[in-house]
């Protein structure tokens, strides 16, 4: 059914800058050594399943323009076909990892059991196709945002049957990133939130949240599961006011729930746009507090104001991303997951993989940009010097001393602020010269 659909497309491979083939790569080479690691194990690069094999190309005011030939059907055969199609973009991109939700990989069935069944089925066959090559699993996670039992939410919905239905799900989608060796577990809120508080108990759907979560976590330690447990904030849509609006936020209601040392985020750059804050903003608020997991890597339209999903094409925001994450030391378990899609004009086999490639060459481009700088120092010295003064021992002593202390100084006349540059004109033209 999808033998053909990427014939003639040969395995992407890396060629140089100067490379005018539109399939290869010129800037990603998995194998290069960067700060002493190579490439591919820096960048850990995942396929998202959902935007390149299960989405069709509908918009609000049109239907699918993809027409794939294993979106003909939602039976299991479909199933298998999508998975032979995904598995051959895999062999083309050679990319280590790729992601899923049990929606996008199973037909629903007409009961859980059924569902279940379909996806243990799926499940097997990855497992097959992973053992004979195929990438490894960064992520799995559960689609409990389109089917309109959760219309109104999952772990937050008035109903406890929706609860209920969750918990299972969770459960089955754990399990199978489990079996499968996933290197994490992913929970995005999708319908998270609420619409309007005329209608909703905003304090017991967060207790609700919070206890749903702890149940996730007490399943992984009870089934030995060692990847880590990642929450993605996002600050609406689809519902108007998503609880896990943003990096702070969620920080705020791990701790609240006591979840601080075992859950960490997966932060999304099209998420960090819609929440009013850049990527490395974010990045740099999970990092503060150990949080930083995974990254969703794409590219929002700055004029829409949508969450538009695109494949990254920036590489000086892209290099400040990475920047970020390799002043933490850069990811363990976590990756970068491409969450975008298409356009929906584009139809061709080679749309997809040129997609990618072209993702990949800008992140590689990104990664060996912040490499430089981080070498460099000049971000590092630039910023160790604008604080300087806290290195003195009287302003070390500040800090452990209390205002009358601090007023007898300032009231004496020892102290008189003088205000410096913050040279950020200088710091962006620094940053220029590496991007
Ligand atoms: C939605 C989104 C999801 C999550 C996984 O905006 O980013 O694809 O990454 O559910
Ligand atoms: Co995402």
């Amino acid at each position: 059914m999808t033998d053909s659909f990427f014939a003639g497309i040969k395995p992407a491979t890396f060629e140089g800058p100067n490379s005018d083939n539109p399939l290869a790569f010129r800037h990603y080479n998995p194998d290069e050594i960067v700060m002493g690691k190579r490439m591919e194990d820096h960048l850990r690069f995942a396929v998202a399943y959902w935007h390149s094999f299960a989405w069709e190309g509908g918009d609000p005011f049109g239907a699918a323009t993809f027409l794939r030939p294993w979106q003909a059907d939602m039976d299991m055969a479909h199933a298998r076909a999508k998975a032979d199609a995904a598995f051959a973009l895999f062999a083309i991109l050679g990319q280590p990892f790729y992601c899923w939700h049990d929606l996008d990989v199973r037909p629903e069935g007409a009961t859980f059991a059924e569902s279940l069944r379909n996806f243990e089925e799926i499940i097997e066959y990855f497992g097959e196709k992973m053992a004979a090559g195929g990438p490894r699993l960064l992520w799995g996670t559960a689609n409990m945002f389109s089917h309109r039992r959760f219309m109104a939410g999952a772990s937050t919905n008035p109903d406890p049957d929706v609860f209920a239905w969750s918990a299972a799900t969770v459960k089955t989608c754990m399990d199978a990133t489990h079996k499968l060796g996933g290197q994490n577990y992913v929970l995005w809120g999708g319908r998270e939130g609420y619409e309007t508080l005329l209608n909703t108990d905003l304090t017991r759907e967060l207790d609700h949240m919070g206890r749903f979560l702890n149940m996730v976590v007490e399943y992984k330690h009870k089934i030995g599961f060692k990847g880590t447990i990642l929450v993605e904030p996002k600050p609406q849509e689809p519902s108007k006011h998503q609880y896990d609006f943003d990096a702070a936020t969620c920080i705020g209601f791990l701790r609240k729930y006591g979840l601080e040392d075992e859950v960490k985020l997966n932060i999304e750059q099209g998420h960090a746009i819609l929440a009013g804050h850049s990527f490395e903003h974010e990045l740099a608020v999970a990092a503060a507090d150990g949080m930083l997991g995974s990254i969703d890597m794409n590219r929002n339209d700055y004029q829409s104001g949508w969450d538009t999903d695109q494949f990254p094409n920036n590489v000086s925001e892209v290099a400040l991303a990475y920047y970020q994450i390799l002043k933490t030391g850069g990811f363990t378990t976590g990756g970068t997951n491409f969450d975008a899609k298409l356009r929906r004009q584009s139809l061709d086999a080679e749309d997809l993989v040129a997609a990618h490639v072209g993702a990949m060459d800008v992140c590689a481009r990104g990664l060996k940009a912040a490499v430089v700088m981080l070498e460099d120092g000049g971000l590092e010295s630039a910023v160790a010097d604008r604080y300087a003064g806290w290195d003195t021992p009287e302003a070390k002593a500040m800090l452990d001393s209390d205002f009358d202390a601090i007023f007898d100084r300032v009231h004496a006349g020892e102290i008189d602020p003088a205000p410096r540059s913050g040279q950020q004109e200088r710091l962006e033209n620094y940053v220029n010269r590496f991007v």
